[in-house]
């Protein structure tokens, strides 16, 4: 039988009343409470396979693409070394992946809080964590903000933050003392994304992010993409660097990951760092 699941957001941003993103699935293949959070994986036609925690969407099979990308790519091309990167989160899977399509990329940590989320992705949504034998990758199930706090200074040249909203398990990944951590974790030419939430919904938690990874970091620049099943569409990573310019990509690089990129080119680089006029008002 069909049923309607859905992501409902009250209040909106601040305009009030309530919106909810909602997807038919076909079939429940996944459903459970671990530790964090309830991990759902849902059938659906209009979208394969879809990843929910705590009844928020994280990724589908035919929406995942932009997203992982993003996260990945403008980090990617733009570090001055990327043998060493840190992903924290990520536990569908898709972001190693992207990551790990970069040769110079030789050795992996992704740090998930909720194995439960690798274990029910790696079974049920095999299309998107395509990457989980690559010897370069190496999954620890432990808190990410532990990590990050207990690793050497300069540990990473590109730190990646794909964690959930937040509320729940993901809630450290949002504060000032967490993104120092990360700027002591990395090299002096590394870089470091995040994703950003809504710059329309969550305006007030993006513009809140780009004010405090300016704490840290000499360089902080958002930039957005289309994700039809997040809330407000509109999406957002924040890029931070001690000098890095995201806009400086290199070509090769570049050229590796729009090999088989959905979303990602050059182009894409450079126009997603355009800032909308409601989000610099709002700073
Ligand atoms: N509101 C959704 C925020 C999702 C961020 N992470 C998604 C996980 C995909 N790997």
């Amino acid at each position: 039988m069909s049923v309607w699941q859905d992501e409902i957001h009250e209040g909106n941003g601040g305009r009030g009343g309530k919106t909810r993103i909602g997807v038919l699935s076909s079939r429940t293949l996944f459903d459970e409470r671990s530790a964090f959070q309830r991990v759902r994986i849902f059938e659906t036609e209009a979208l394969g396979r879809v990843l929910m925690l705590d009844d928020l969407w994280m990724a589908a099979d035919h929406e995942e693409a932009t997203y992982h990308e993003m996260i990945s790519h403008p980090a990617l091309t733009t570090a001055k070394r990327i043998e060493r990167v840190l992903v924290i989160g990520g536990g569908d899977g898709g972001t190693a992946r992207e990551v790990l399509r970069h040769p110079g990329v030789k050795h992996v940590d992704m740090v998930e809080i909720d194995g439960m989320v690798v274990d029910a992705c790696k079974t049920h949504m095999p299309k998107v964590g395509r990457a989980w034998d690559d010897p370069r990758l190496n999954v620890i199930i432990d808190d990410g903000v532990a990590h990050v706090q207990n690793a050497a200074p300069g540990s990473y040249d590109v730190i990646l933050v794909d964690g959930s909203d937040p509320v729940g398990p993901a809630v450290g990944l949002f504060n000032d003392a967490f993104y120092a951590a990360c700027g002591r974790a990395l090299t002096d030419d590394g870089v470091f994304a995040t994703q950003a939430e809504s710059p329309t919904l969550m305006r007030d938690v993006h513009v809140q992010m780009w004010g405090a990874l300016e704490q840290v970091f000499s360089v902080v620049r958002p930039y957005y993409a289309t994700i039809s099943i997040y809330p407000g569409a509109s999406w957002s990573w924040l890029y931070a660097s001690k000098g890095t310019d995201p806009l400086a990509p290199r070509a090769e690089r570049v050229a590796v990951a729009e090999a088989e990129s959905y979303y990602y080119n050059a182009d894409v680089h450079h126009g997603a760092f355009a800032v909308p006029n409601h989000v610099l008002r709002a700073r």
